[in-house]
């Protein structure tokens, strides 16, 4: 099995960087070769070799409903009938626009984007343009996606592999992102003292996912709101893991607390490519072509992706669906402290609604250097022994774990045996 997926990962390796079109797809932090996936279905994904795996990357996030899931599937297929793209407005694409105004308390306009870098990218643009300041505050270990103005003191892959900030990006860009601590207000307090009327908006995972699973403390996010209140300074939510993941509302709805703008992601597209930035109407028309702010794409509100969205949201949308997925990931939760209990190392567990990290630091995890703290190494034998066991986690200690509704007894039984057995690998 591993010789096989070695020998495609070397052949993948000579024509694509690393073999991987994204690092966190590399086994660098555990060690050995990617596994090549050929289809997924459900909670379970198969690689090229033909065998089965219960996932719990879920695609970073997008596959709430599992894989393949007959009415996104559905939704695509016929969407791709009638055209791949045309480069011109459909009802799609205001359908969407409207289904996320009506979920997301924050937005009341909304543009469609491709990509969650693109969105977050977009939406420090127009938070420049709509204030007419330059600097951003953004937290060390969170991940905003690969914009230049992200890509210092980073999460996920940038954290993964020691670099969390990255060359290419100019001194100009870095010299505009301030860094303050997750779960820390004064260290947001003591940036605007330094220099507050410079700073366009702050922008936070609301939930970090990128550092592992971090949750914010009571106070947190009202605090963050508080602090750009009164100053004209924009409060950005990153929710392109926790949108429609937390709820149709996301964090927002979760936690209370209203951003002037939220990016989103993942989830909206239903595995295709989609995300979405919006807010308040008076700022989102300060874009081309009502204001002056630029941003554009061909494949913006692309109809195969804008069909698998809508396909989903119409399932996320059913009575009691995060209900059930909440106690679901309650269990699971329940279910690895148990099979967790005699480890010989120290552990911790972070988990918001179906986001779960398990570290391997005695915690409590609440900010990057205590994120820091956490034994990848040990990381790395939990994750083989598991993977040995036919359960794909992310392959790094720095992510998240994500549960679907397709994760059912049978499955989350299986995994819970397995953690008891890769325990003693550790
Ligand atoms: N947010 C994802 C990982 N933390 C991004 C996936 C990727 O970079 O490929």
């Amino acid at each position: 099995m591993t010789d096989s997926h070695a020998s495609r990962h070397a052949r993948a390796s000579k024509v694509i960087p690393g073999g991987v079109n994204s690092p966190v797809r590399a086994f660098q932090s555990v060690g050995g070769s990617p596994v090549f996936i050929r289809s997924a279905k459900g909670p379970r994904i198969t690689d090229a070799d033909g065998r089965e795996y219960i996932d719990f990357v879920c695609s970073w996030g997008p596959m709430i409903l599992g894989h393949a899931h007959p009415s996104v599937i559905g939704a695509v297929v016929q969407a791709a009938a009638n055209g791949t793209s045309f480069g011109a407005c459909t009802e799609a694409e205001t359908e969407m626009a409207e289904a996320i105004r009506d979920c997301v308390p924050s937005v009341e306009k909304v543009r469609l984007v491709c990509s969650g870098t693109e969105a977050t990218m977009s939406a420090v643009r127009l938070a420049r343009g709509y204030t007419g300041r330059e600097k951003i505050v953004k937290f060390r270990g969170c991940y905003h996606g690969h914009g230049d103005s992200f890509l210092i003191q980073a999460g996920s892959g940038a954290m993964t592999f020691g670099n969390p900030s990255s060359p290419g990006v100019t001194k100009g860009s870095a010299q505009d992102t301030l860094l303050a601590e997750y779960n820390d207000l004064d260290s947001v307090r003591a940036l605007f003292k330094a220099c507050g009327d410079e700073i366009a908006a702050i922008i936070v995972e609301p939930v970090a996912g990128n550092m592992g699973v971090l949750v914010p403390e009571k106070g947190f996010l009202e605090g963050l709101r508080a602090l750009c209140d009164g100053r004209n300074t924009l409060l950005i939510f990153d929710e392109v893991i926790t949108g429609f993941r937390l709820g149709l509302a996301g964090a927002q709805g979760y936690y209370g607390v209203k951003p002037d703008l939220t990016t989103l992601g993942k989830i909206l597209g239903g595995g295709l490519p989609l995300a979405a930035y919006g807010g308040r109407a008076d700022i989102m028309d300060r874009l081309s072509p009502v204001g002056p702010v630029y941003q554009a794409g061909t494949l913006a509100g692309n109809p195969l992706a804008t069909a698998a969205g809508l396909a989903m949201l119409r399932e996320l949308r059913k009575p009691g669906f995060y209900e059930t997925l909440h106690k679901r990931a309650e269990a699971w939760e329940a279910d690895l402290r148990r099979a967790l209990k005699n480890a010989p190392i120290p552990w911790c567990i972070n988990r918001v609604g179906s986001l779960l990290t398990l570290f391997f630091t005695p915690g409590p995890v609440r900010d990057y250097d205590s994120a820091l703290t956490a034994d990848t190494k040990a990381y790395g034998r939990f994750f083989h022994a598991m993977l040995d066991q036919g359960i794909y986690l992310a392959p790094s200690q720095f992510e998240a774990a994500f549960l679907s509704a397709a994760h059912d007894d049978e499955v989350m039984e299986r995994t819970a045996a397995a953690v008891r057995k890769a325990v003693l690998k550790l």
